[in-house]
């Protein structure tokens, strides 16, 4: 495996590839140009540039987190041929960089999901949290409202003010799309991107919807063992593989995350560990990664990629908010440190046990 952290580019990011690059163990960033709205073509010079930058501090691009796609794809909307076509030719610019790696969600409407950005831990660090029914009291469109005030200024990924700005319409376009819909324009969408896939051998990772279930009665399909190896077994394609996010899986804790690696052997392409600690089954927070500080055991996470011979990038997930730093919640560079520290650990000690 290769230890990375997420980089939103200088514009976005707080912390800096110096910092990243200090790390240790961290030898690659994951990272994206955030200013492009789903749809639009990544050109060769875009790329070239966020790769100079990030080549000049030592570090590698070992992945993009995420080119985002279109909801005309999502929803199958007659207009969506034009993005698709968009895609693959961002595909191939990224390919022609030596990109070989594209994480992306097929999450309707909202990407991740949290009620809140800054819960309080006893020991005074902030996180994300998840309360069931504090969506339950919400409408779609106070969601955005209720967690922006906590983003430290930061816009948060996924939940861009211009796409919330039309939620109404989003949810209006959802309207028709059930699971099995979502499951066939998904398909659709694959099976057009593969053969440019193949030619760069670029690796597709899909991200898990978080959480793994349906929200505000939209549909969700990347939410557990059952659909993942379906989504495999319908476009039967190495290069549709996924993104393994211990931390979205695992907020249904039906989900046995070490079995569910093990199922995918040779189709996770892209790691993201982090732990949740769970109060009660509709009650989580974003725990420090360590096991002890969260509900998953992490060992056997770590342990279940080394045995199926995982090698692609990994990196830690949300991190908490530590020592008085500010940053895009989630992504501050304390705890995440922390997080890869661990990783790294938890992985030498497996790999050498194995010898
Ligand atoms: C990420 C997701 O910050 C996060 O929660 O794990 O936003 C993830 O980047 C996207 O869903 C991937 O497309
Ligand atoms: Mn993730």
């Amino acid at each position: 495996m290769e230890m990375t952290l997420r980089w939103f580019g200088s514009e976005f990011d707080t912390v800096t590839l110096q910092q990243i690059r200090q790390i240790p163990g961290v030898t690659g960033v994951i990272t994206s140009l955030l200013n492009k709205p789903p749809g639009d073509v990544w050109t060769r010079e875009e790329i070239q540039k966020l790769k100079t930058e990030v080549e000049a501090s030592g570090l590698k691009i070992s992945g993009i987190e995420s080119v985002n796609i279109h909801d005309a794809i999502k929803v199958g909307s007659s207009d969506r041929d034009g993005y698709i076509d968009n895609y693959i030719e961002t595909l191939e610019n990224l390919g022609l960089e030596d990109i070989h790696l594209v994480c992306y969600n097929f999450m309707p409407v909202f990407d991740w999901t949290r009620t809140e950005l800054a819960r309080e831990r006893a020991d005074g660090s902030t996180v994300l949290a998840y309360n069931q029914e504090a969506v339950d009291a919400l409408k779609p469109e106070e969601m955005f409202d209720s967690i922006a005030g906590d983003a430290n200024g930061a816009i948060l990924p996924g939940w861009e003010p211009e796409r919330m700005a039309k939620i109404k319409d989003l949810f209006a376009m959802y309207k028709e799309v059930d699971e099995e819909k979502l499951f066939e324009n998904l398909k659709y969408f694959l099976e057009r991107i593969m053969p440019i896939c193949n030619k760069y051998g670029i690796k597709m990772a899909i991200h898990p919807d978080d959480p793994a279930w349906s929200v505000f009665g939209l549909p969700r399909i990347i939410i557990n063992k059952e659909n993942i190896l379906r989504m495999m077994k319908m476009v039967d394609d190495p290069h549709n593989g996924v993104t393994f996010c211990a931390g979205s899986y695992g907020t249904n804790l039906a989900n046995d995350l070490p079995d569910m690696i093990r199922s995918l052997k040779g189709r996770v392409h892209f790691a993201h560990v982090r732990n949740l600690k769970f109060n009660s089954p509709g009650d989580f927070e974003e725990s420090a990664h360590l096991s002890a500080d969260g509900t998953f055991d992490m060992y056997e996470i770590m342990k279940a990629l080394y045995e199926t011979g995982f090698s692609g990038p990994i990196r830690p997930d949300h991190g908490r908010m530590i020592w008085g730093e500010v940053a895009m919640p989630g992504y501050g560079l304390y705890d995440r440190a922390l997080g890869a520290t661990y990783l790294n650990g938890l992985w030498e000690a497996i790999e050498k046990g194995a010898r």
